[in-house]
């Protein structure tokens, strides 16, 4: 089992914070408490990857974790996998991050868990079976983002299987205003208040970029996904599932 922290986020606590946000030691140190209060239905979400790899996990083959983090995804896979060989190439250009998850994985992980610190448009995706953008995906550039799926649709196996989980803006913008509104009781109701809420918003700005539903199913089909939806949703937040 993986030693997971339990620090709690105070970053943006402070009257001003400098530049936006980055994925550095300082966030490495309090993510696992950053991403479950910030993310509704985080701990969901990465309980049904687990899922969906015992299911869809084909032998042989590699599964993906693009944008790691902590491992939260690879550590869910992993355990629902234990006792069927596998290979998870868990991927993160966070060396903050990679360091902390290299120190945390346990014994049973590291057999089947390799990390690396690399950009994810520089990885090649080979005879994969499953792959995982969880909250990965908002943070690559918009140009950058169709020739990044249309390798991933390339790398996977037929029957293979694509999750991306995001935060999604809605171009209805009464809905809009609602889904942001419920999320930021949400996350008062995690804890944070409207000073560490608006500070964390300025600081994701032009880092964070989301888009509609819409656009990211335009963009599955155009990389040639035939078959998806969503899965999962609660306000802005909502994971996909598209198989090749
Ligand atoms: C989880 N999936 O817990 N190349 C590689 N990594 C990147 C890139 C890039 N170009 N851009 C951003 N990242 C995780 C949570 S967090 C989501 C993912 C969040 C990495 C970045 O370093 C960070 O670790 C991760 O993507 C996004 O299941 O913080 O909202």
């Amino acid at each position: 089992m993986s030693k997971r922290s339990d620090k709690r986020d105070t970053l943006f606590e402070q009257e001003t914070h400098p530049g936006g946000f980055v994925f550095d030691a300082r966030v490495a140190d309090v993510f696992d408490d950053m991403i479950n209060r910030s993310v509704p239905g985080y701990s969901t979400i990465l309980a049904m990857i687990g899922v969906l790899a015992e299911r869809y996990y084909q032998d042989g083959s590699t599964i993906y974790d693009l944008g790691c983090s902590l491992g939260g995804a690879s550590c869910a896979m992993a355990a629902r996998l234990r006792g069927r060989t596998h290979r998870i190439m868990a991927v993160d250009n966070s060396q903050a991050m990679i360091d902390k998850l290299s120190n945390q994985l346990g014994t049973e992980e590291k057999k089947c868990i390799e990390l690396h610190c690399r950009d994810i448009r520089d990885v090649a995706v080979e005879d994969a079976s499953l792959v995982v953008l969880n909250f990965t995906l908002q943070f690559i550039p918009l140009n950058d983002r169709a020739p990044l799926l249309d390798s991933i649709y390339h790398g996977l196996r037929p029957g293979g299987l694509l999750i991306i989980s995001e935060k999604f803006e809605y171009p209805d913008a009464k809905l809009n205003d609602l889904f942001v509104d419920l999320y930021h009781g949400f996350k008062q109701a995690q804890g944070y208040s409207e000073l560490e809420i608006s500070h964390k918003r300025s600081a994701l700005e032009n880092v964070l970029i989301p888009e509609s539903i819409e656009s990211h199913r335009r963009r599955l089909q155009a990389a040639g996904f035939s078959t998806f939806d969503v899965w999962f949703q609660c306000f802005n937040f909502a994971s996909m599932v598209a198989f090749k």
